[in-house]
């Protein structure tokens, strides 16, 4: 089967939005780090839209830190893909052409430097995940036992880590006295840009006192909130692809129609006009950040847990059941939205409705499992910050206790078939240990599991009615299990 690329574009089926722009003339302005399928179906998609509208030396340098993996897909196709938006609807295809090449720093980390250095780049943006910056989540500081920092700081010629990589391309733009970049970052942290300014510059620092200041007074790290549902694109998914556009696609990426960027308009040279092509540029980003962290992915995080222990693989065929649908009601109407308030003109209630149809959508294939990833990174800033906030209050907090027991339950590495669970997660060994030694006895479990600072800072085991709560949802989950927990609660 032939494969995509620049020559055959002619001979894509003719309901496929294709580039508007010579591309042959687009030259790079932003290298992003982790070009994951996230990327490629949020910042990419919108600095396609700004190339389609108006042109501009805005092309895209992707690169990943970690694996080949993405690189193989892209580049043997000249770095074009499709965008395959899939709702009830039916489903929508655009090639996206914005993404000029893709470097793999582990096989060239000079390269990779080399070309964040050079003053064609204004932006380099991340999607590195939560664990991608190397910080404690419950401090923010930056992690210095960490292994990627311990060697990026002892041989920053050839760093490893995300932050590493930043300081490497400052430190060559400042000895040679040239202009910063802004350094964009699009996970979901809640102030990312000020999570990724502290640990840049805490690392700088290490290197020398007068690049740590000059990163401060010289670069911007804006703010930003994300949102776009991109489940892990699936050998089927590239096979329904192959047919319809009689071309085998590697990179091609699943999504929903919906979309939102909300970013700082905080930029160190310049930026595409994204805020004409519906971003929403502000000057904080911290309301819309919380609303969705707490709305979105609490309750992302929350399904993920009980879902895939009740037996459920996607987070749609959670949505169908009563019981998760009632529970997800009353999270967002008590637990988080007591937390959260709208900004001026903003219906919040047709947003949680949006949210709960968004989660509803049967034609995205979005994994329990791949939501559950990573949930000792994730559960601050989704779960327990709000939990702090309703302690404080005295508000709701027995769905926020029912997503940690799950999350426990989840991270015992059994479920409750007694199948092992492929828990992935940078603290997963320390957890199932935490919950190996205390097996049988739920209450010991969360204990153990609750103080470990790195995820519950050292406050949350010395409150008494989270861990009672917490422990009487985990004692209801082995006693009848999950699903019949939650259906008795909530149904
Ligand atoms: C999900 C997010 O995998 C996860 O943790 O909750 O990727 C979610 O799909 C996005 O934040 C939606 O914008």
């Amino acid at each position: 089967m032939n494969r995509l690329k620049s020559a055959v574009i002619a001979e894509l089926p003719k309901d496929v939005v294709l580039p508007n722009y010579d591309r042959s003339q687009l030259k790079p302005g932003i290298v992003h780090l982790g070009i994951g399928a996230f990327h490629r179906a949020h910042q990419a998609f919108y600095t396609e839209a700004v190339l389609n509208k108006f042109g501009g030396n805005w092309g895209i340098i992707g690169s990943s830190l970690r694996s080949p993996a993405v690189r193989d897909q892209l580049v043997p196709q000249d770095c074009l893909y499709t965008l395959v938006e899939r709702s009830g609807e039916g489903e929508k295809l655009q090639l996206i052409g914005a993404v000029l090449d893709t470097l793999v720093g582990p096989e060239n980390p000079a390269a990779l430097v080399a070309q964040m250095a050079d003053t064609t780049i204004k932006i380099v943006s991340l999607t590195v995940t939560e664990k991608g910056y190397c910080h404690d989540p419950a401090s923010g500081n930056l992690n210095l036992n960490h292994p990627d920092i311990i060697h990026d700081l002892e041989h920053l010629d050839k760093p490893v880590s995300a932050i590493g990589f930043l300081v490497a391309a400052l430190k060559q733009r400042f000895e040679k006295q040239q202009k910063a970049f802004t350094l964009l970052s699009c996970d979901n942290l809640p102030n990312n840009g000020e999570v990724l300014e502290k640990v840049v510059v805490q690392f700088a620092e290490k290197i020398s006192t007068e690049l740590a200041q000059w990163i401060k007074t010289h670069a911007t790290f804006p703010c930003t909130m994300i949102d776009r549902i991109v489940p892990a694109t699936t050998d089927d998914d590239r096979r329904d692809i192959e047919q319809r556009l009689n071309l085998r696609d590697e990179a091609m990426v699943v999504c929903e129609p919906f979309s939102q960027w909300v970013v700082e308009d905080k930029f160190a040279d310049g930026r595409p006009e994204w805020d004409k092509v519906g971003v929403l540029l502000v000057d904080d980003v911290r309301v819309f950040e919380k609303i969705k962290l707490r709305l979105l992915n609490g309750a992302h995080s929350t399904m993920a847990y009980t879902g895939y222990l009740s037996g459920f693989q996607y987070i749609s065929e959670v949505m169908e059941q009563p019981a998760f649908v009632n529970l997800v009601k009353t999270y967002m109407a008590r637990e988080a939205g007591e937390t959260v308030s709208a900004p001026a003109g903003f219906d919040i209630e047709a947003y949680k409705q949006q949210l709960r149809d968004r989660f509803s959508n049967k034609a995205l294939k979005h994994r329990t499992w791949q939501i559950a990833m990573d949930g000792s990174q994730k559960l601050p800033q989704r779960l327990l910050e709000t939990l702090r906030e309703q302690l404080a209050g005295k508000g709701h907090i027995d769905i926020l206790c029912l997503g940690v027991a799950a999350w426990i339950r989840y991270v015992s590495g059994v479920d409750e078939k007694g199948n092992a669970i492929e828990v992935s997660d940078p603290l997963a060994k320390e957890l199932r240990a935490a919950c190996d030694v205390n097996q049988g006895n739920p209450a010991a479990m969360v204990k153990a599991v609750v103080s470990i600072e790195k995820v519950f800072g050292s406050d949350l085991v010395n409150e008494p009615r989270f861990i009672a709560t917490t422990t009487g949802w985990l004692e209801r989950f082995y006693a009848k299990g999950i699903l019949a927990s939650v259906q008795d609660a909530f149904e």
